[in-house]
């Protein structure tokens, strides 16, 4: 499988792995029409004193007991695995990292996105003391190509096109150091599903 060890190869470095053809065009296909009909929704974001919705669509699959907050505002209760969403274990073969959730994102237009961020909730085990021993998170791609941002917290934002059926595996620190986004954009672009897969420190597993 072609593999871009983003850490080693590009400039600046990036703590990431990037695997175009992680699912064959055949596979991406099937798992985008079965992921259409996930149990998705539009959730209601509180920034700044104001709630407004997440310019997206959000799902949760996990294990019992892996409940997730993000912005200390959105709350997600994970739904049972389904036997269709099976690449957790292929994306730990591959890796070597363990996943408990996979949060999915839908970018239904252009003016759906994600801003910058990290994703530090505590409940993945986020420790900002320990950053380097930190945790993997993993993204699949499917349907539409988005622009995907990286930068360091102080840096310049590196671009990237995640295709259809591509992995983009950041790696532990990652989310100390980084932030990343998928950008609003103008252009008129396919409805796009990223499934991202993530550890979890509860549900005793
Ligand atoms: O859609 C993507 O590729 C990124 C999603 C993301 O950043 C997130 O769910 O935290």
């Amino acid at each position: 499988m072609q593999q871009l060890n983003l850490f080693q190869e590009s400039t600046p470095v990036l703590p990431l792995t990037y695997y175009p053809d992680f699912l064959s065009q055949e596979l991406a296909n099937e798992l985008y029409q079965h992921c259409l009909k996930l149990e998705w929704q539009q959730n209601q974001i509180r920034i700044a004193g104001k709630t407004m919705p997440v310019p997206r669509l959000e799902c949760i699959y996990g294990d019992a007991g892996c409940d997730y907050l993000y912005s200390n505002s959105v709350f997600l209760k994970p739904l049972t695995w389904t036997d269709n969403l099976p690449k957790r274990d292929s994306i730990t073969a591959l890796t070597g990292y363990k996943f408990r959730i996979v949060i999915g994102n839908q970018y239904r237009s252009g003016q759906d996105s994600i801003g910058w961020h990290s994703d530090n909730e505590p409940s993945m085990g986020y420790e900002p003391a320990m950053p380097a021993a930190g945790y993997a998170y993993a993204s699949l791609s499917l349907g539409g190509v988005r622009k995907f941002q990286i930068k360091p917290r102080d840096g310049k934002p590196t671009d990237f096109w995640l295709e259809h059926g591509s992995l983009l595996v950041m790696h532990p620190g990652c989310q100390s150091t980084h932030l990343h986004q998928v950008p609003k954009t103008k252009k008129v672009v396919s409805n796009r599903i990223n499934l991202t897969f993530r550890p979890h420190t509860g549900g005793g597993g």
